[in-house]
Order: C-alpha cells, then sequence, then structure tokens
C-alpha cells in the first residue's frame, strides 16, 4: 500500500520549469520555477460546500455554476481545502479566511496562462496560484578526512571557535567568530516544556544525541486508525510526513536531522555533538521529500500543524523562488499565534528573495564561514543570500550533526543557510525558555540588538544593519544576558580571570573525549556487522522512505 501510494506521489510531484520572457505582460504572474503540474491553489471568495455524502468537495458541483463549468472544461478531479481549522484558533482562522483557500486537482498538464489566469477572472475566486516547490538550503559534504580524529564536539567550530577550521573561501579561521556558546550554557540549557518544530526532512532519531527528544503527541494512541485528539491527523503520534501523507516522518534525505541534531543533539551526554538546547522538545513536521522537494502545501499546512499543537519555535531551513498567498496566510496564522519563524536566507549567493525567508514576520538568516565572513562559498560552492529582509547571519558552514543513515557516524557535515537558521532557532529558544512571557517580537529585537556587527568583510558589512549580515553575528551569552547586565559581567570576569586555566583545561577535557570517543567510534567500525545488526532489529526503526 505505501509503495503504490508513493509511487502516486512521485508521479505527482513531476515538476517541470517555465520561463517567462522579460516585460511579457504587465498582469501576469511571473513563473520561473518549480511548481507542481497537476494541482493548483484556490482561494474562492465563499465558502465551497462540503458533500456530506462523501466527506470532500465534488469539483462539479460547487454551487457556483461558472466555477462548476470551469472545473468541467479543465478536468478538476478533486478539491481539497488546504487548512481545515482542527484544533486551531478560531478567530485567526475566520480572519485570515483559511477555510477558502482549496487545492485543485487536476489531470491535464497545465500553464498559468492556460488555466490560472481563467479561474482569476471567475467571479467566485478570490485569486489561483501555482503550487510552488523549493527546497532546504543545506548541503551535504562528506569530509571523512578532515575532521575524523579530533573530538566532535571540537568539530563544532560555531560553538567555540578556535580558528583551527579554514572557510572555503580561502584564508584562515578566526578565533572567537563563534556564537559565544560556552558562556551561554552557563546562563540558559533549554526549558523541557518547550516545543520547537523542524519543518524539514524529517528526523532519525535513532542517535543516543536524539532519542527520546522528539515530541510525543500524548492526546493520540498510536496506530488504533483513529484521530484521537481530532487534530484533522490520525496517528500523529510522533509528528507528521506532510511530504508523504502519513505519520511516519523519518528522514530520507538527512537534512532534517542535521538540523535537528544543531538545534538539540543532547549535551553532555558523552556521545556526539552538543546541541545549543539539548532541554526543549523537538516536532518532527516532515514537509520535504526523499529528493529534497517542498511542495508549498505541504510548507503551508505543517505551519499551522506545528502552532496548533503548541509549537512556539519554528524552524524552517527550506525556501523555494516563488511567493505565495497560501504560504503567506500560514505564516501570518503563526505570527498572530505568537510563533517564531525562523526561514533560511538560501544559498545562491544572490541578492533575490527567496520564500518563506521574505515574507513579513519570519526571522531570515544569513551564513557566515569559519572567519567570520559571509559565506561567499560553501564547502560545495553557493554563498549566503543577502536583501533587504536579512535580520541576521549565523555560522553556516561545516556543520557536524547526527547521521541520518547511520548513527555512529561522526563526518558528516552539512553546510548552507539552513545550518545558521537552526542556530538562530536555537537560540531563540534559550531565550523563551529563559522567559516564557517573551513574545516573539521580544525575541527578534533582543537576538537582533545583541548581534556583533563589524565583524566581517568592510566592503559589506557596514556599521549597523546591512543587507549582508542583517544586524551582525547572533551572540548567544549576550542575548541571554541581555536584561541581566550583572550577570553579564561576573561571567565575564570569571571567564577572563581564568581564562588561560579553562581554556586548557577545557581542550585537554577535549581531547580526554575525543579519546574515548574515538576508541568507541573505532570499536563500532571494527565490528561493523554487530552494529549493523543492532539496528536492522530495533524494531522502532523509523521506516525508510528512498
Ligand atoms: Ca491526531
Ligand atoms: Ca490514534
Ligand atoms: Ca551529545
Ligand atoms: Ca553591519
Amino acid at each position: 500500500m505505501k509503495i503504490i501510494l508513493q509511487t502516486f506521489i512521485f508521479t505527482c510531484l513531476t515538476v517541470f520549469l517555465i520561463f517567462v520572457p522579460r516585460d511579457s505582460g504587465t498582469n501576469e504572474i511571473k513563473i520561473s520555477s518549480l511548481f507542481v503540474k497537476n494541482k493548483f491553489f484556490v482561494k474562492t471568495t465563499v465558502d465551497l460546500g462540503i458533500s456530506e455524502a462523501t466527506g470532500s468537495i465534488l469539483p462539479l458541483n460547487t454551487g457556483m455554476k461558472s466555477l462548476d463549468i470551469l472545473n468541467n472544461k479543465y478536468g478538476i478531479t478533486k478539491i481539497e481545502r488546504v487548512f481545515n481549522l482542527n484544533n486551531g484558533d478560531p478567530v485567526i482562522y475566520n480572519k485570515l479566511e483559511m477555510s477558502r483557500i482549496y487545492v485543485f486537482h487536476t489531470e491535464n498538464f497545465y500553464t498559468y496562462n492556460d488555466i490560472l489566469s481563467v479561474y482569476e477572472d471567475n467571479e467566485f475566486i478570490d485569486f489561483a496560484e501555482p503550487v510552488y516547490i523549493g527546497s532546504a538550503a543545506g548541503r551535504e559534504e562528506l569530509s571523512g578526512n578532515y575532521f575524523p580524529d579530533d573530538t566532535y564536539f571540537k568539530m563544532q567550530w560555531y560553538l567555540d571557535n578556535t580558528g583551527s577550521i579554514a572557510p572555503s573561501s580561502g584564508g584562515a579561521g578566526k578565533s572567537g567568530e563563534d556564537i559565544n556558546m560556552l558562556k551561554a550554557w552557563e546562563v540558559e540549557e533549554g526549558n523541557e516544556d518547550l516545543i520547537i518544530a523542524i519543518l524539514d526532512s524529517g528526523i532519525d532519531d535513532r542517535s543516543k544525541d536524539l532519542k527520546g527528544r522528539i515530541w510525543v503527541n500524548k492526546k493520540e494512541i498510536p496506530n488504533n486508525g483513529i484521530d484521537d485528539d481530532r487534530n484533522g491527523y490520525t496517528d500523529d503520534y510522533k509528528g507528521w510526513d506532510f511530504a508523504y501523507d502519513d505519520n511516519s516522518a523519518g528522514d530520507g534525505f538527512g537534512h532534517g536531522t542535521n538540523i535537528a541534531s544543531v538545534i538539540g543533539a543532547y549535551r553532555n551526554n558523552g556521545f556526539g555533538f552538543a546541541g545549543i538546547n539539548s532541554k526543549s522538545i523537538l516536532m518532527n513536521c516532515k514537509n520535504l521529500s526523499d529528493n529534497n522537494s517542498g511542495e508549498y502545501e505541504w510548507w503551508a499546512q505543517s505551519i499551522k500543524y506545528a502552532v496548533d499543537n503548541g509549537a512556539k519555535i519554528i524552524n524552517m531551513s527550506e525556501g523555494g523562488d516563488d511567493f505565495s498567498r497560501v504560504l503567506k496566510t500560514a505564516v501570518d496564522y503563526a505570527v498572530m499565534r505568537g510563533a517564531f519563524i525562523a526561514a533560511a536566507m538560501m544559498n545562491r549567493g544572490d541578492g533575490k528573495n527567496y520564500y518563506p525567508a521574505s515574507i513579513y514576520g519570519v526571522f531570515a538568516v544569513g551564513a557566515t564561514d569559519t572567519d567570520g565572513r559571509r559565506c561567499k562559498r560553501f564547502t560545495w560552492g553557493g554563498g549566503s543570500c543577502y536583501g533587504r529582509h536579512i535580520a541576521v547571519v549565523a555560522p553556516g558552514n561545516k556543520i557536524y550533526g547526527v547521521d541520518y543513515e547511520d548513527p555512529y557516524k561522526f563526518e558528516t557535515q552539512w553546510s548552507g543557510t539552513s545550518q545558521s537558521t537552526a542556530i538562530v532557532s536555537g537560540l531563540a529558544s534559550l531565550l523563551l525558555s529563559q522567559d516564557t512571557t517573551r513574545s516573539a517580537e521580544e525575541i527578534k529585537n533582543i537576538i537582533k540588538s545583541t548581534a556583533r556587527d563589524l565583524t566581517g568583510d568592510v566592503k559589506e558589512d557596514k556599521p549597523g544593519w546591512d543587507m549582508y549580515y542583517g544586524y551582525g553575528r547572533v551572540d548567544c551569552f549576550l542575548a541571554l544576558t541581555y536584561v541581566d547586565s550583572q550577570k553579564r559581567k561576573k561571567i565575564e570576569d570569571e571567564y577572563r580571570d581564568r581564562k588561560p586555566e579553562i581554556r586548557n583545561e577545557e581542550i585537554n577535557k577535549r581531547n580526554e573525549v575525543n579519546k574515548n570517543e574515538e576508541s568507541e567510534h573505532d570499536g563500532a567500525k571494527a565490528r561493523p556487522d554487530n552494529k549493523k545488526k543492532e539496528y536492522e532489529n530495533e524494531n522502532d526503526k523509523p521506516a525508510r522512505k528512498r
């Protein structure tokens, strides 16, 4: 059944490119990028009637004659509501007119001029737009030989940069060009009740660093075929897979597992990596397919799901080329309900707008390298995008984390503004853990006003906000001591006075950890069959979808 469903979904995912020539028409919506060819979004002027017999909307019996005629003409096979109220906020839901946003499915190939403009002209249609497709903003690099003999924490240069790792654009790494995390952890480690939603390619939680960290929907009885909590998703016991429309949100791509570990890997558990927040809960909302493709329908629905089910921080390390009123509606819903959303500026090294990063209310994050400068080149190429909507930057190159295929593999690194976004979501979650009454606006203001300015290339990093670095590189310690200058001074003095000792002690400790980890790692390598068996036999191994 699952295989059939996946085949069907992959068929649906077939995408194509349309190049619209410049100056091709004043009212024409520019369609320059990827979108799903056999469905499109429609917002109607009135609610469509839902059939009592089928529970869905009959394409040829909407109750609006001219719309029925169009649906017949264009072979509309199915109409579905994008946002159901479920357990959401009815006031905001109605205010944003979310009930009137639908997906129209058709079996036919269409172009904008063929269908969307005709629908937009219909008296019962508010707007029609393509279901665009975006992708994750990080790319995997397997270095294998650069860091394998080092401690895993020491690989995490962005937490405590000793300058030992070179940036991808050449030159040398620079000590201190990090997010000032060691001191920050003295102030706040995270709140166990806070939920951080990770909207990504899914999370593989077999690693000791992630096991037990994933949000469990306590109101849902698993695998009884009933939507016990009536939130619109049956058996969503550990989040939801919006890409394949089921309750098994394993990672088939690796991106989401890396993001999850950057935000929330267990720290001080003698294993793997240190997450920024090792206490809060990670909600798994899979909205990227296993080939890194994300339909805006999944993105919009997963945003609402995250908010409705209690997430206060939403991480979107992904983006698409196109503005969408439907995606904006979902963002507005989240913002109006007080959620903090961070999104990636994206990685093409240009000044274009990507979405959701460019949508008002979203905190857009760019990437810096190990020398503190904007990443003009990641390990794999590309570069951190810039523009008027950028809020801050954070490290985003050579970011090691949990591997999605092998929980005992520690050489996997990803690079991109995705990873920077995860760092900022981690910081936002610590600020909210520290004071749960803080609003998303207050969190944004604290992060912006404590960011480090003038740390980058002088041609780009102008005093104050600029379009390449935003307000600057985030500083977790300064952010977490924003309201307590005495605490800030005390910790700074302590570190300054004892710095050489602490530093040496720390380095020795890390070397010691490294030795242990190495032998554990080597041990795993020495008996790969045992290790392999171990997780082949594991019952709760998430279904691998490829
Ligand atoms: Ca449910
Ligand atoms: Ca159930
Ligand atoms: Ca760990
Ligand atoms: Ca600046």
